[in-house]
């Protein structure tokens, strides 16, 4: 599964970052293989991570990783195949602020809720509006095991409702008109066997 293996210093990161500086040490990471819609393994139920063990260390770093070298801002489990409660974002503009939340559960959402546009990591080139909650609360273990809770707003808040509803098997296309989403799946279909050629 792991196309590329290589060592990275991530002292700018470290420096810009030192509060999350614990993530960015000397280590081996991953880029790992995104899921494209639509594989059906996108839409399987991500269970609990049962410990934040040394293997879940790996796959935050080679997650994060990923993320970054896809130019997203969120990335959740599921979408590396992997079926577990697991989810990184960094909406900072420098890059330099990554989110772990691991077993995460919303325990707040606002009364309104905005249009927001949407991308989406295994849906690449389509872009479209899905309505979310302006703000939300989420607790979740942090890549130490560290129980924290967050207080989203705005591009955070939206990221964080997209990333679990994959974790639930959802892809943000399912919130479009059957019309929209079955014309989606074709051209993801057409672009896959195009790729193949
Ligand atoms: O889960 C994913 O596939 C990552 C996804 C997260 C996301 C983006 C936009 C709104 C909600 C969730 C992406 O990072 S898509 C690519 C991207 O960087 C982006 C797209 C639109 C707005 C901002 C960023
Ligand atoms: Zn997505």
């Amino acid at each position: 599964m792991i196309r590329q293996r290589f060592y990275l210093r991530w002292a700018v990161r470290t420096q810009k970052s030192s509060e999350n500086s614990h993530i960015f040490e000397d280590v081996a990471m991953a880029l790992l293989p995104i899921l494209c819609y639509p594989d059906p393994q996108l839409h399987k139920v991500a269970k609990p991570v049962a410990a934040v063990d040394a293997r879940i260390q790996t796959l935050v770093s080679d997650m994060l990783e990923t993320m970054y070298e896809a130019k997203g801002i969120g990335l959740a489990a599921t979408q590396v195949d992997v079926h577990e409660r697991l989810i990184v974002i960094d909406v900072s503009e420098e890059r330099d602020q990554p989110l772990v939340l691991i077993n995460p559960v919303l325990t707040w959402t606002s009364a309104t809720t905005h249009l927001n546009e949407e991308g989406c990591l295994s849906v690449p080139g389509i872009y479209d509006g899905v309505e979310r909650f302006d703000a939300v609360h989420v607790t979740a273990l942090d890549e130490k095991g560290v129980n924290r809770t967050i207080e989203a707003t705005e591009l955070l808040a939206v990221c964080i409702q997209h990333e679990m509803d994959h974790l639930m098997g959802k892809v943000f296309v399912e919130y479009l008109s059957p019309l929209k989403r079955n014309r989606i799946k074709t051209k993801m279909l057409k672009a896959r066997r195009e790729e193949a050629r």
